[in-house]
C-alpha cells in the first residue's frame, strides 16, 4: 500500500478540517494511497506543537519552507490567502502535489500564476471547494447530468453568515485586501460560484454590488484599522447556456450562521438544498404523477447515495467535516489513478475570473464579461 507524506500549512479552522479529513479518509475509505500526517506548519511554535500532537503529525515547524523537503509528497495549503501563491508555486517547483484551500488566490493574475506553476511542474493540483462533496450536492449533480431537471433555466443562491458582527472582532487578515484579496466575495461567494459552475455551467457575464457596512475594526495593538474589503456582495449572472443566476453573500447577515441556500429551476424539475440542513435534498419533478407532485425531500443517507455506505447505516446523518473527507478521498484516488483531481486549479482560476468580473462591474456599474 503506497503512502504519501503530507505537509499541512495552517493550523486554524481549515487546518483542523483538513487534518481531520486525512485521518477519517484512512479510517472510513481505506484510500488506495494512505496519507501520512508528517509535518504540521503553523505560525506559533506552542500552538503548532499542540496541533501536531492532537492530530498525530510526526513533526512540526513554524517555517513552511520545510514542507519543500525531499520527504514530503503532498503540500496542503490551509493558510491565509496571501500565502496561497508563494507556497503553491514553491511546492510545484519542488515537484509536490498541491492541495489548496479556496479561494485559490487573492486575484485572477495570482491564480493564473499558480496554475502555470503546477502545470509546468506536471504535479497533481486540487482546490478544496468542499461543498461539491456533500452527498446531496453529488446527488444533485447526478440528477442534472441524467436530465432529471431538464434544461436548467434559473439558479438562485444565498450564502449568508453573521460572524462579521461579533462584538470587538479585530481587523483580522480577512478584512484586509492585501492579505485576503477581497472580503465575502472571495471567502463565501467563491463557494456558490464554484457550485454554479459545477451544477449549471460556465458564467458568461455578471453585474455586481459590493458593500462594506463596518468600515473599521479594532487593531490588536489598540486603535482602529480600516476595512479594505466587502462585508457583502450581490450579483446577477448570465450563464453561457442562457440560464440566469442571482447570487448574494454576506458575513454580517444577523442570525444567519452558515446559511448557504441553492435553488435550481429546470424545465422538468427543480431542486433546492441548504448547508445548514445538508442531509436533505428537495426535489420537484414533472416525472411524478400530477396528483403526487410537490417538493419532496430526499434523505441522502442511503447506501446507494454518494459516499453514504462508507459511513453509517441509513438515516445516520453526516455533517460539514465529511465534505472535507470526501474531497481528500477524491485527491488521493486521482493521484493513485494518475488522473487530474477535480476541482483542480483550473476551476480555481475560473472561479477567480468570475469574482474579478464582479469587482470590475462594481467600478464600472455595467455588466462585465467573465474573462476566459
Ligand atoms: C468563513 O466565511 C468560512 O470559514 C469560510 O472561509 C469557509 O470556506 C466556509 O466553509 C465557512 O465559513
Amino acid at each position: 500500500m503506497r503512502a504519501i507524506k503530507v505537509a499541512l500549512i495552517g493550523t486554524k479552522f481549515m487546518g483542523k478540517a483538513h487534518a481531520n479529513a486525512y485521518r477519517q479518509a484512512r479510517a472510513f475509505f481505506s484510500p488506495p494511497i494512505l496519507p501520512v500526517l508528517y509535518l504540521a506548519c503553523g505560525t506559533n511554535a506552542k500552538e503548532t506543537l499542540e496541533f501536531a500532537e492532537k492530530f498525530g503529525f510526526a513533526r512540526y515547524t513554524t517555517n513552511w519552507e520545510e514542507a519543500l523537503g525531499p520527504e514530503i509528497d503532498l503540500v496542503d495549503i490551509s493558510a491565509p490567502n496571501d500565502l496561497h501563491a508563494p507556497i503553491a508555486i514553491a511546492a510545484a517547483r519542488a515537484k509536490k502535489a498541491v492541495f489548496c484551500e479556496k479561494p485559490l488566490a487573492r486575484n485572477l493574475d495570482e491564480a493564473k500564476e499558480m496554475l502555470r506553476a503546477v502545470e509546468e511542474a506536471g504535479v497533481p493540483h486540487m482546490v478544496c471547494f468542499n461543498y461539491r462533496f456533500f452527498p446531496a450536492i453529488q446527488l444533485a449533480k447526478k440528477l442534472i447530468s441524467d436530465g432529471a431537471l431538464g434544461e436548467i433555466r434559473q439558479f438562485h443562491t444565498l450564502y449568508l453568515q453573521d460572524w462579521g458582527l461579533r462584538p470587538g472582532l479585530p481587523l483580522t487578515w480577512r478584512f484586509q485586501r492585501d492579505k485576503a484579496g477581497s472580503g465575502a466575495l472571495g471567502d463565501t461567494a467563491v463557494h456558490i460560484v464554484d457550485l454554479a459552475r459545477f451544477l449549471v455551467g460556465e458564467i458568461a457575464e455578471v453585474t455586481g454590488m459590493l458593500t462594506t457596512f463596518i468600515p473599521e475594526r479594532p487593531l490588536p495593538q489598540g486603535g482602529m484599522g480600516k476595512v479594505t474589503v466587502d462585508d457583502a456582495a450581490a450579483f446577477l449572472a448570465r450563464f453561457k447556456s442562457g440560464a440566469t443566476g442571482i447570487f448574494e453573500t454576506s458575513r454580517v447577515a444577523l442570525g444567519r450562521k452558515n446559511f448557504m441556500h441553492l435553488e435550481l429551476n429546470g424545465t422538468r424539475g427543480s431542486l433546492y438544498w441548504n448547508a445548514e440542513d445538508p442531509n436533505w435534498l428537495w426535489l420537484y419533478s414533472l416525472d411524478d404523477p400530477p396528483h403526487l407532485r410537490g417538493f419532496r425531500r430526499i434523505l441522502v443517507t442511503e447506501a446507494e447515495h454518494p459516499y453514504a455506505k462508507n459511513w453509517w447505516p441509513t438515516g445516520h446523518i453526516l455533517g460539514y467535516e465529511h465534505s472535507f473527507v470526501h474531497a481528500v478521498v477524491e485527491l488521493l484516488s486521482a493521484i493513485h489513478e494518475g488522473r487530474k483531481p477535480s476541482p483542480s486549479f483550473v476551476d480555481g482560476v475560473r472561479a477567480q475570473a468570475v469574482l474579478e468580473a464582479v469587482l470590475l462591474s462594481e467600478g464600472s456599474r455595467r455588466w462585465e464579461k467573465v474573462p476566459d
